[in-house]
């Protein structure tokens, strides 16, 4: 670009170069932006090709990739009404009464949130789902809702997919108009690991329901009714959307020998969470603890005691959920999360078609067009494909979780963990200790962020080889993951019946813990200078003005968002890129179409990749809708 500029210079071209022509022209060396948006996805493409995308840890050739078929439907056609248009109508409370009083059972599809967050590590990609999302919306209006957004998929979106999640729920929310968009939000957590400050939260929530949710699924990941009530008062009070409060399920309240978590807590916590003004009662069985008849027993004790609907979440990581599903349907649970058949089962919910199936022709029965629902299930199956170096591995249901009651969303992050630290043989050995942490650590209610604190401590202890026993008798020598140390200090809540004593001390030492809410230690933000600020710093670079969401991004992940935000600077949006080629890049003479804006598409053809020259460069050949580019590209692989 330096001699680009040098050519261009009229004195330059004109022969007048005299000794001080560099110093007197400074204006050499202001690079200018030569890239535009077509040159920058080239770029990305000529950059994974030759590179490798640094997510995928390994390519299998032998994968076969088949273009994933896209159930058919009318492009034309009007959104038929669902159950968004309902709430519009009714309002949140009216549309919750309705909801309580439906005979039929409904159903929340997962496929876009938890279940692939919980067999692939979150990495589903916006471009699988928007070919889906309109035919989805038109082919199954009676869903109550889909599960979208929120949990981990906010931080893999931009930290792994390099993706504005809130881009995603816009594009959901206009494929989708017609049904109920939901999100998981983790209270004072927001959709992060700890807490932040209140007044960033209620304003996420807003913003949140500006650009699409409408089902809030709060919950706490110590049960904790004070991080949960003041997010359940942003929804009613900023938005027309519902407060689905949730308690976390864990333990067996079948087992008389867990004193801790028992029907009548269960009980107490959901009455509270009725009181503090929910629309609907979630119950968030993370691990899939929840057996059969212990569903049973919690949904109907449920319904005599309060008067909201209740909405059942489970993992069918033990591969027995369908009969939890059917016991709390016979107890009368109003709705039911399933994921589609391509992407259900194991660590994910259970087969939405095979559920569908169970209850045809009895009373609770909710009919769904079902030769469309099995190929939704098809294409999510050939997707799922492209995404192999993410899959978590467990190949069959295990009861093991009973023991261990590692979350779903968790397992299949916990193994790649694992290998990263060289223990990959000893993974048994992790979710061992995962069990042994949970007792030091008084039984604790174990879900994001509370779940990665205790898996933190069974990583550390493994790799280290110590044992419990080394924790207590010798702790004060040992230097404990910060997210310990910071879950003992009370940053993220406090647990069920408190902290035991001991440990605290010893992961403690002299630091003082405090036990009221996390968000008092910390200062609210100051929208009016802070966003001011932020602007100015990330002005250049997005190819748009920013807004207050990628404010809320930036304030809630400041590296990761500083980091996407680089890597749209270099590469542009590349939320377009088909997935096969965002993580596997180009083969020679393939052809692929990539849509920059609407209507605006790009035809690109990998003509050639050179070899290295002696810096290590290689020159990468394309064809852009017909005109020949070349990029190069550092060769690091
Ligand atoms: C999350 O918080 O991301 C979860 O899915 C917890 O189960
Ligand atoms: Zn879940």
């Amino acid at each position: 670009a330096f001699l680009d500029n040098i050519l261009a210079n009229s004195t330059f071209r004109e022969g007048k170069v005299t000794v001080n022509f560099i110093k007197d022209n400074p204006e050499l060396f202001k690079i200018k932006e030569p890239r535009n948006r077509a040159t920058k996805m080239v770029q990305f493409l000529g950059d994974i090709t030759v590179n490798g995308n640094a997510d995928v840890k390994f390519k299998d050739p032998s994968k076969k990739l088949i273009l994933p078929k896209v159930p058919k439907f009318d492009e034309y056609a009007a959104y038929p009404q669902g159950t968004k248009d309902l709430l519009t109508e009714y309002g949140p409370e009216k549309f919750s009464r309705w909801l309580r009083h439906q005979n039929k059972v409904h159903f929340t599809d997962t496929t876009m949130r938890d279940a692939h967050q919980s067999l692939l590590a979150t990495r589903m990609r916006t471009y699988d789902m928007m070919k889906v999302a309109e035919g989805f919306a038109k082919n199954h209006p009676n869903i109550f809702s889909l599960e979208v957004w929120g949990g981990a998929t906010f931080d893999v979106c931009l930290r792994f997919l390099k993706e504005n999640p809130w881009e995603r729920l816009r594009l959901l929310r206009a494929a989708m108009p017609n049904v109920l968009l939901q999100m998981l939000i983790r209270g004072s957590n927001g959709v992060g690991y700890t807490a932040y400050p209140d007044n960033l939260i209620e304003k996420f929530v807003s913003e949140a329901w500006e650009n699409g949710v409408d089902v809030f699924r709060i919950f706490d990941s110590l049960n904790w009714m004070q991080s949960i009530e003041p997010c359940i008062k942003y929804v009613r009070n900023n938005t027309q959307g519902l407060a689905e409060a949730s308690i976390c399920y864990t333990g067996d309240i079948l087992d008389p020998k867990r004193t801790k978590y028992t029907l009548e807590y269960y009980v107490q916590l959901a009455k509270q969470m009725e009181d503090a003004g929910a629309h609907i009662l979630g119950i968030k069985d993370m691990a899939g603890l929840l057996k059969p008849y212990a569903a049973e027993e919690l949904v109907s004790a449920l319904k005599s005691y309060i008067n909201i609907p209740i909405h059942l979440h489970t993992h069918d990581t033990s591969s027995i959920q369908a009969a939890t599903y059917l016991k709390a349907i016979e107890a009368g649970v109003d709705v039911v999360d399933v994921a589609l058949g391509g992407l259900s089962g194991l660590t994910s919910q259970p087969n939405f078609n095979s559920i569908v199936e169970m209850l045809k022709f009895e009373s609770r029965a909710h009919d769904f067009n079902m030769d469309k629902l099995n190929e939704y299930s098809q294409y999510w199956e050939s997707v799922r494909n492209y995404y192999y170096p993410f899959e978590s591995g467990l190949k069959a249901g295990t009861a093991e979780v009973y023991k261990h009651e590692i979350p779903g969303g968790q397992y299949s992050n916990l193994k790649p963990q694992a290998e990263s630290l060289g223990l990959s043989s000893r993974f048994h050995e992790i979710t061992k200790m995962y069990d042994e942490v949970n007792d030091l650590f008084g039984d604790v209610v174990k879900v994001t962020p509370s779940s990665k604190v205790v898996g933190d401590m069974a990583q550390y202890l493994v790799s280290n080889n110590l044992t419990i026993e080394d924790v207590l008798e010798r702790g004060e020598t040992l230097s404990f993951p910060e997210s310990v140390k910071s879950f003992f200090r009370g940053d993220l809540g406090q647990p069920v019946g408190g902290f035991p004593e001991k440990i605290q001390k010893i992961i403690l030492r002299d630091e003082e813990a405090y036990t009221n809410r996390p968000n008092m230690h910390l200062e609210p933000i100051d929208f009016e200078s802070e966003f001011s600020e932020f602007k100015e710093a990330f002005k250049e670079g997005m190819g748009r003005p920013l807004d207050i969401t990628d404010f809320l991004s930036y304030k809630l992940y400041p590296k990761v968002f500083t980091d996407a935000y680089n890597h749209h600077k270099k590469y542009g949006n590349v939320i377009t890129i088909p997935t096969k080629n965002f993580f596997y890049g180009m083969e020679q003479g393939e052809e692929i179409i990539v849509e920059m804006d609407r209507g605006k598409t790009l035809l690109i053809q990998l003509i050639s990749v050179g070899e290295a020259n002696s810096d290590g460069f290689v020159d990468v050949f394309f064809k852009v809708n017909g005109q020949t580019r070349a990029v190069q590209v550092q060769d690091t692989s």
